[in-house]
C-alpha cells in the first residue's frame, strides 16, 4: 500500500512536472515568435555591431570595414557612416531622440570620445526618411473621406517636407521655417487647421519638425 501511494505521488510529481516543462515552453515558444529579424551589415562592411535604438527607430552601431573600423547609423531604410574628419577609426554607442549621436574614436594622437550633431540637412532627410517609413508600416495615414484624398493629403505633406529640404539646403532659412510652420500645423494634432495625418507616429513627426525648427532658429 506504501510502495503504491508512493508511486502514486511519484506519478502526480512527474506529471505535474511535464505540465510545467510543457507551459514553460510554450511560453518561450510564443516570446520567441513575435519578434522578426532585421539583419543589420551597412553595404561591404564585413562586420558588424548593433547598439541602441532610439524612439525613432534608428540604431547605431559600428564594425569592420576594409582596415579600419567605422561607426554607422541605420534609419529603417539607409545606413550612413559615421567616422570624423581625419580620425582613423570610430565606434557609435549612443543615440538619443534628437540623433544626437556620441562614440569614441582614434586620430593621430590619443583615443577619444566624441558627439556628433545632426546638421540641419541631416535632420530634414531623418525626418522625411521616417515619415516614408511610417507611411509604409501603416503609423501615419492620411486623413480623408476617401482613399484618393488620404493619399493627396499624404503626398501634399511629403511635398512640404522635401521642399523643406530643398530650402535648407539653398540656406533660404526663413522660407524653410515657414515651410516646417505649415507642415507642423498639418501634424500637430489640433483640429484649426485641420491634419493631414493621423496615426500613432503623428505625434513623433510632429516633435522631429519642432526640433528641426528650433534648431533652425525659426521664430
Ligand atoms: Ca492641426
Amino acid at each position: 500500500m506504501i510502495t503504491k501511494k508512493r508511486l502514486k505521488s511519484g506519478n502526480v510529481l512527474f506529471a505535474l512536472a511535464l505540465i510545467s516543462a510543457l507551459y514553460l515552453f510554450s511560453i518561450s515558444s510564443s516570446v520567441w515568435a513575435q519578434y522578426s529579424y532585421t539583419p543589420l551589415l551597412p553595404p561591404g562592411w564585413q562586420r558588424a555591431f548593433a547598439w541602441p535604438i532610439n524612439n525613432n527607430s534608428v540604431v547605431v552601431g559600428f564594425g569592420d570595414v576594409a582596415t579600419t573600423a567605422k561607426g554607422f547609423i541605420y534609419d529603417g531604410a539607409n545606413y550612413t557612416e559615421l567616422l570624423p574628419a581625419g580620425w582613423q577609426e570610430a565606434s557609435a554607442t549612443a543615440i538619443n531622440d534628437n540623433g544626437v549621436i556620441v562614440g569614441s574614436s582614434n586620430d593621430e594622437t590619443a583615443g577619444k570620445g566624441f558627439i556628433a550633431t545632426p546638421t540641419s540637412q541631416q535632420q530634414i532627410v531623418t525626418i522625411i526618411n521616417f515619415f516614408d517609413i511610417s507611411v509604409s508600416n501603416g503609423t501615419l495615414i492620411g486623413v480623408g473621406p476617401t482613399a484618393t484624398s488620404e493619399e493627396g493629403k499624404l503626398a501634399a505633406l511629403e511635398n512640404m517636407l522635401k521642399q523643406a529640404e530643398s530650402l535648407i539646403q539653398s540656406g533660404s532659412i526663413a522660407e524653410a521655417c515657414q515651410q516646417l510652420a505649415d507642415a507642423y500645423k498639418k501634424t500637430d494634432g489640433n483640429p484649426n487647421p485641420p491634419d493631414f495625418v493621423t496615426g500613432s507616429a503623428t505625434a513623433q513627426l510632429a516633435s522631429q519638425i519642432q526640433d528641426l525648427r528650433t534648431n533652425l532658429g525659426c521664430p
